[in-house]
C-alpha cells in the first residue's frame, strides 16, 4: 500500500501551518533573541520598537499570566528571559505586529544592555566546573577493575560527535486563536501536542481542559518538535490571550537554526580490553554530554546513550558513566536515535582503535563479539538477538569477501584515490525510556454510511504513521482503505498523549487503534450471531461483506453498520493500550526498558579524492530486522531516510559555534546537508523477515531511528580509505569526517592532528593543476 499522503504531497495540497487560512484580524509574532550567550539584562529598550507603524504590542516576561517556565523534565527554563540569559536567541521580548515584515521591523529595533557573563560552550569544561544539569548516572555489568589483568590488550582512547541541525522542512511554528470562556485553540507544529498543551496551560494559568492543540501534519520532526515546538506556541499563546485575538509566528530558517537546540555533541574517553582471542572483556567509558543550557530532554538523552553504549555487542564487563554538561549554547533535543547514536560511535571507536593497533579488520572483532540471544545487556534486559543472521546474511549477501578484495586491488592500482569499506551492525532499543510514556490511545469512530474515522496520538510527520494505522483499521474491518480517514491530532478528541517519538508511534497508536477496531467488530460479530442463532466465533468480515461458517452472506459491510445502528450497538470506540512487559528500576538502574531490539547490519564503501580530501559514498548494503514489514514501500523510505541523514550527521554536517556561543553554521551556505549528489550511489536493503514473536504492530518492527545508525559506518570506511593512503599517521575519532578534515588526516603525521606541508605534498597539487 502506498504512503496515503503520497498524492497530495505531489499536488503541494497537504496541509501545513503556513497553509492554515488565516482569520480576519490574525497578528503575526516574532521573538527578539538574546544577542549574547550568558549574562544579567541591565536595561532593555523597546521604545523605538513599539513606536514602528504596525506594531501592536512588544511582550516580556513581565506579561506572563502563568508561570514563567517551560522545563519539561526539570524545570530550568524561562519561557521569555527575566534578569538572566542563558544562550544566544534566548527569547527576551515577542513582538507582535499586524504584518510579518512590521513585527521583524520592531525586532531589529529593540535594544538590550546585557552585562556579560563567562561563556561555556565545551561539555568537559562545563563538567570541570560541576555544571551538571542531573548528577552523572553509571550502567554497570561484572566487574571491570577485576577484568583488565584477564585482557591481552587493553586500549584507552577519546572520541567525539558533533551536534546535528534538524532540518525539517517545515520550520517551528504556531498559530493560536482565541476562543470563548478564555479557552485558546492552538496549531502547532509539534511532535507533541500534549507537550505544547502543557507548556501553554503552564505559562497562561489556565487548565489544560481549556487549551485545544491541533495537528494536521508535520514538514518533519527528526525529534526538533519533540520538546522545542512548546516555546512558539506558548509566545503565541500569551500574546493571543492578551490581545483577544489570533496571533501566528513561523520561523525564519535562520531564527529556526539559531534559536533551537540540536542534536547533543558528545565527547567521550574509553578503554576496551580484549582477549588472545579478540573477545571483548571489559569496556569503560565516560560520556560528556554538551546539554545547552537548559535540561530539556537531556536527561532522557544521557540515559539512552547509556543504553546503547555496548552497540550490538556482548561485553561481560561494563562500565559507562555519564554526565549531562550545562553550557551556554541553546538546549540541546531530541534528535533521531537520542543519544544512541553517541554511544554507539564511542564503542565502535573503541573497536577501531583495538583493530588498528592489532593489524586486523575492525569486522573480525565485531563478528567475534555480537549478541546472542540470551546475553545480557549492561542494564539487564536479556537478548532476543537477530545480530548474528543479519551480520553472517549480509556478509554472505554481499559477499564481503569479494568487496574487500575489489578495495585493496584498487587501492593498490591506485595513488590519489582510495576505497574503505566498513561493517556497521546495529541494535537499538524499542520504547520510550520512561515507562509510563509507554500509553497511547485511539478512537474509532464507525458512521452509518459506513465511513470510518480514527483519531489517535499519533503526529504524521511524513514518517508514514497515518498509512500504517489506516491498515490496521482496514485489516481489522476487512474493508477498502478509501472507506478510512485519519483524522487530526487533537488533544480535545485524545487526552495525555506521549509525544509521536522513540521510533514507537505506530506500534503504541496501532495497537490501540487495533484494540478499538476490534471492540466493535465483536460487538457486530455477536449482533449478527444472535440474529442469525449461529456461535459468534463462526461469524467473520471478509472484503465487505459478513461470512458465516466460512460461507458469504449477503450482509455487506455498509448493511451490517446500518444494522448495528438500528439495533443500537455501540459504532464508536475509545481504546487505551500500554506496552505489556516492560519496567526499569532507575535506582538499580537495571529492567526490562525495551519492548524488543531492532538489528541489522549494513556495509559501507567510499572513494576518497588523496588531492582534494573529497569523496562518496559509494554503497551501502544493508540486512535489516524488520520482524515482519506491513508496508514495504513506507518501511524503505525510513530506511533510505535515516541512512542519509545518518552519513549528512558523520560526514558533512558541522555545527559550528563560537567561543562567545554564537552559531557560525546557522544558514544553508554554511552548513551542509546531503543533497541528491552526496547519496550513496547505490543503497540495497534485504528484508531479515524473523519468525519470533515480538510486540510490535502486526509483529513489523519499528523502523524510524535504528537505521541512522548504518551511516556510522560511513565514518570508519572514511577512516579506513584515508588510512589505505597515511599507513602511520595518527588522527582522532572525531565526527563529523568533513572534507577538510579527511584532507587534514590524509596528511597527518604520527603525532596526532599535526599536519606538515612536506615536499611531495605539494607536487601532486602541481601535478594536479
Ligand atoms: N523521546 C523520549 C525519545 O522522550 N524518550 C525516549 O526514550 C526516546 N527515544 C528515542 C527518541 N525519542
Ligand atoms: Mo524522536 S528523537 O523519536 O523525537
Amino acid at each position: 500500500m502506498k504512503n496515503i499522503d503520497a498524492y497530495t504531497h505531489l499536488r503541494g495540497e497537504s496541509i501545513y501551518l503556513d497553509d492554515i487560512p488565516l482569520i480576519h484580524g490574525t497578528l503575526f509574532g516574532a521573538s527578539f533573541g538574546s544577542p549574547v550567550a550568558h549574562g544579567i539584562i541591565r536595561h532593555l529598550d523597546i521604545s523605538e520598537a513599539a513606536a514602528l507603524p504596525g506594531v501592536v504590542r512588544i511582550f516580556t516576561y513581565k506579561d506572563i499570566t502563568g508561570e514563567n517556565q517551560i522545563g519539561g523534565i526539570v524545570p530550568d527554563e524561562p519561557l521569555i528571559a527575566d534578569h538572566e540569559v542563558h544562550f544566544c536567541g534566548m527569547p527576551v521580548a515577542f513582538v507582535v505586529a499586524d504584518s510579518v515584515d512590521a513585527a521583524r521591523a520592531a525586532v531589529k529595533k529593540i535594544k538590550v544592555t546585557i552585562d556579560p557573563l563567562p561563556v561555556i560552550t565545551d561539555s568537559r569544561e562545563a563538567q570541570q566546573l560541576g555544571e551538571l544539569i542531573i548528577p552523572p548516572r553509571t550502567f554497570q555489568l561484572g566487574d571491570t577493575a577485576n577484568s583488565w589483568q584477564h585482557c591481552t590488550h587493553i586500549f584507552e582512547g577519546r572520541a567525539d560527535t558533533n551536534g546535528q541541525e534538524h532540518l525539517y522542512i517545515e520550520t517551528q511554528g504556531a498559530y493560536a486563536v482565541p476562543q470563548e470562556h478564555n479557552a485558546i485553540k492552538i496549531y502547532s507544529s509539534t511532535q507533541g501536542p500534549t507537550a505544547v498543551q502543557r507548556a501553554v496551560s503552564r505559562v497562561l494559568g489556565l487548565p489544560m481542559h481549556l487549551v485545544e492543540v491541533e495537528v494536521n501534519r508535520l514538514g518533519g520532526g527528526f525529534g526538533g518538535k519533540e520538546d522545542q515546538a512548546n516555546t512558539w506556541a506558548a509566545l503565541c499563546a500569551l500574546a493571543a490571550h492578551h490581545l483577544k485575538r489570533p496571533v501566528k509566528y513561523s520561523l525564519h530558517r535562520m531564527e529556526d537554526m539559531a534559536m533551537t537546540g540540536k542534536r547533543h555533541p558528545y565527547s567521550a574517553d574509553f578503554k576496551i580490553g580484549l582477549n588472545a582471542e579478540l573477545k571483548i572483556i571489559a569496556y569503560e567509558a565516560t560520556f560528556y554530554q554538551n546539554a545547552g543550557a537548559a535540561a530539556d530532554l537531556s536527561p532522557a538523552v544521557m540515559e539512552r546513550t547509556l543504553f546503547h553504549c555496548t552497540n550490538t555487542y556482548f561485553i561481560p564487563n561494563v562500565k559507562a558513566t555519564a554526565y549531562s554538561c550545562r553550557t551556554h549554547l541553546p538546549p540541546n533535543t531530541a534528535f533521531r536515535g537520542f543519544g544512541g547514536p553517541q554511544g554507539m560511535f564511542m564503542i565502535e571507536s573503541a573497536i577501531a582503535k583495538a583493530a588498528e593497533a592489532l593489524g586486523v579488520e575492525a569486522a573480525v572483532i565485531q563478528e567475534k563479539n555480537l549478541l546472542q540471544t540470551g546475553d545480557e545487556f549492561p542494564y539487564g534486559q536479556i537478548a532476543q538477538s537477530e545480530a548474528p543472521d543479519c551480520w553472517h546474511k549480509a556478509t554472505a549477501l554481499y559477499d564481503v569477501a569479494a568487496m574487500r578484495k575489489e578495495v585493496n586491488a584498487f587501492n593498490a592500482a591506485n595513488k590519489w584515490h582510495k576505497k574503505g569499506l566498513a561493517c556497521m551492525p546495529i541494535c537499538f532499543g524499542i520504547s520510550f525510556t520512561k515507562t509510563l510514556m509507554n500509553q497511547a490511545r485511539s478512537l474509532v469512530h464507525v458512521y452509518t454510511d459506513g465511513s470510518v474515522g480514527i483519531t489517535t496520538g499519533a503526529v504524521e510527520m511524513g514518517q508514514g504513521v497515518n498509512t500504517k494505522i489506516l491498515q490496521v483499521a482496514a485489516q481489522v474491518f476487512s474493508i477498502q482503505p478509501e472507506k478510512i480517514r485519519i483524522h487530526t491530532t487533537n488533544t480535545f478528541k485524545i487526552a495525555n498523549t506521549s509525544p509521536s517519538a522513540a521510533s514507537a508511534t505506530a506500534d503504541l497508536n496501532g495497537k490501540a487503534t487495533l484494540m478499538a477496531c476490534t471492540a466493535i467488530v465483536e460487538r457486530l460479530k455477536k449482533m449478527v450471531a444472535e440474529e442469525m442463532k449461529v456461535d459468534a466465533q463462526s461469524v467473520t468480515l471478509q472484503d465487505e461483506y459478513v461470512w458465516v461458517n466460512k460461507q458469504k452472506t449477503d450482509i455487506d459491510w455498509k448493511s451490517l453498520v446500518m444494522t448495528g445502528h438500528i439495533k443500537r450497538i455501540g459504532l464508536s470506540e475509545h481504546a487505551h493500550y500500554a506496552t505489556p512487559e516492560i519496567h526499569f528500576d532507575a535506582a538499580k538502574e537495571k529492567g526490562h526498558p525495551f519492548a524488543y531490539h531492532v538489528y541489522g547490519t549494513a556495509l559501507v564503501s567510499v572513494t576518497v579524492d588523496c588531492i582534494r580530501g573529497t569523496y562518496t559514498v559509494d554503497s551501502v548494503k544493508v540486512v535489516h530486522d524488520f520482524g515482519a514489514s506491513m508496508n514495504t514501500a513506507v518501511d524503505l523510505g525510513q530506511i533510505e531516510g535515516g541512512i542519509v541523514q545518518g552519513i549528512g550527521w558523520m560526514t558533512m554536517e558541522e555545527v559550528v559555534y563560537d567561543a562567545n556561543g554564537r552559531l557560525r553554521s546557522n544558514a544553508l551556505s554554511t552548513y551542509k546537508v546531503p543533497d541528491i549528489y552526496s547519496v550513496p550511489k547505490e543503497i540495497a536493503i534485504d528484508f531479515l523477515q524473523t519468525p519470533h514473536d515480538n510486540l510490535a504492530i502486526f509483529r513489523s518492527k519499528a523502523v524510524g531511528e535504528p537505521p541512522l545508525m548504518y551511516g556510522i559506518g560511513a565514518y570508519f570506511a572514511l577512516r579506513n580509505a584515508v588510512r589505505a593512503f597515511n599507513k602511520t599517521g595518527q588522527f582522532a575519532f572525531d565526527a563529523p569526517m568533513t572534507p577538510e578534515k579527511v584532507l587534514m588526516a590524509l596528511y597527518a603525521t604520527q603525532k596526532e592532528g599535526i599536519i606538515e606541508s612536506h615536499e611531495e605534498t605539494t607536487n601532486h597539487l602541481a601535478v594536479d593543476k
